[in-house]
């Protein structure tokens, strides 16, 4: 990074203190992970400089030889791990990826049925101030108040009622298997197109952890960067009928030239998901999320829909006498970063919660396990439960950084920028 320093040393200063917040703190936000330095080198490289509008074989600027190359392998590993018979790897994020399959699929107006946000959903599934809720007619289903996992006849019952044209399945938030087959029997008796928006499981996906949503799916959308462990970025597969429409929607419809630095890291990263390894580590991101539930059950904490299936869990921290806000700032004192989130049926705004989402991803890539987990759920109940308690705050937060030298991370590039 020498060039970086001598040019502008502000933003080489931030990037030293960001290298050690991500070095020295558990990163456990759901929807976060660490690339390999491959998928790193891939992005920070050549490919950034290259403009190649349009599609391999059929550009818009001369030079894409390369380009083509790369956005190629890109597509093809991409069909090859999850079985589709369509990729477009091209998606800036994954709302451009959910953007592209509405218009491909739906008119101004058209109505969708998607899971509510405060029941775990997501913004681009048709949250009002989104373009999704201003430009469709959205209704939600949400998860049953005894259960808190999804309940299907209302489902059924709401695309009776409202007669959707697309049926999103997909969440943000939710610990339990989604079960595909459900939404498409829903979608086939009442007409709808089925778009599986797989973002927050992809990687458990690509590793056989979690059901494949492809055999049941029209579109399937995700980010790259969460359990899939890629760069940040979008994705769509489908069945090959819809290929001319999708391209064309993401490609003039709704972006210019394609990232192709990022495309060339997901190449990276779709590679690595073909390995054993990757395998055995999305297995042990969901082994970690059971032993941190188990603890914090353990130690009362009520966790939403009672446990998880998959990479995160949601902590209802109603009755601790702490919203989810004043939590997230308790533990980031400590050096763990979660997120404050709403659990269902919250009596309180999004800006305040009643709960906490926890995932384990970012940890699992450090290396922890599940004898760890134990380790950083009992700090976690601690602070929860001694929020003003000053003292151990300062000793949990020299504990999490022992922790964290014992499962270094980019510990090569640590020595290089000489930061210790
Ligand atoms: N913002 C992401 C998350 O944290 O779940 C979803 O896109």
């Amino acid at each position: 990074m020498i060039h970086l320093k001598h040019t502008d040393p502000e933003v080489f200063q931030a990037f030293k203190a960001e290298i050690r917040r991500q070095t020295e703190q558990l990163e456990m936000i759901a929807s976060e992970n660490f690339v390999s330095e491959a998928v790193m080198q891939a992005e920070g490289s050549v490919f950034m400089n290259k403009y190649a509008e349009g599609y391999p074989g059929k550009r818009y600027y001369g030079g894409c030889k390369n380009m083509d190359v790369v956005e190629r392998i890109a597509v093809d590993r991409l069909n090859r791990l999850f079985g589709s018979e369509y990729a477009n790897v091209q998606p800036h994020s994954g709302t451009q990826a959910n953007m592209a399959v509405y218009f491909a699929v739906l008119n101004q107006g058209d109505a969708i049925l998607s899971m509510d946000l405060a029941h775990g959903g997501h913004l681009s599934h048709g949250l009002p101030v989104s373009f999704s809720g201003r430009f469709f007619k959205i209704t939600h289903y949400g998860v049953n108040r005894e259960t808190e996992v999804i309940d299907y006849d209302q489902v059924a019952e709401m695309a009776r009622k409202h007669r959707p044209k697309l049926i999103i399945a997909g969440a943000s938030a939710y610990p339990r298997i989604l079960d595909f087959a459900s939404f498409k029997k829903i979608a086939n008796e009442t007409g709808a197109c089925l778009m599986v928006d797989m973002a927050h499981i992809a990687g458990l996906v690509a590793a056989g952890v979690h059901p494949s949503p492809v055999p049941f799916a029209d579109f399937i959308t995700s980010t790259t960067h969460k359990t899939l462990r890629g760069p940040r970025g979008g994705i769509i597969l489908a069945m090959e009928k819809y290929s001319r429409s999708l391209n064309s929607q993401i490609f003039p419809g709704i972006q210019g030239g394609p990232l192709m630095h990022v495309i060339a890291a997901k190449a990276v990263a779709f590679k690595e998901a073909f390995g054993d390894d990757f395998k055995i580590y999305q297995q042990q991101i969901v082994s970690n999320s059971k032993a941190l539930a188990k603890t914090l059950q353990d130690r009362g904490f009520r966790l939403v829909s009672g446990g998880t299936d998959n990479h995160l869990l949601l902590v209802d921290l109603s009755d601790k006498g702490l919203t989810g806000a004043e939590a997230e700032e308790v533990l980031e004192r400590s050096g763990i970063t979660v997120n404050k989130n709403t659990i269902p049926f919250d009596t309180r705004s999004p800006n305040v919660t009643s709960g906490i989402r926890i995932g384990t991803p970012a940890v699992t890539t450090r290396g922890l396990k599940e004898q760890d987990m134990e380790e950083v759920g009992s700090y976690i109940s601690e602070l929860l439960d001694q929020p003003g308690n000053d003292k151990l705050t300062k000793d949990i937060k020299i504990k999490i950084r022992s922790l964290c030298e014992r499962f270094p991370l980019y510990a090569e590039r640590l020595a290089r920028y000489n930061i210790n």
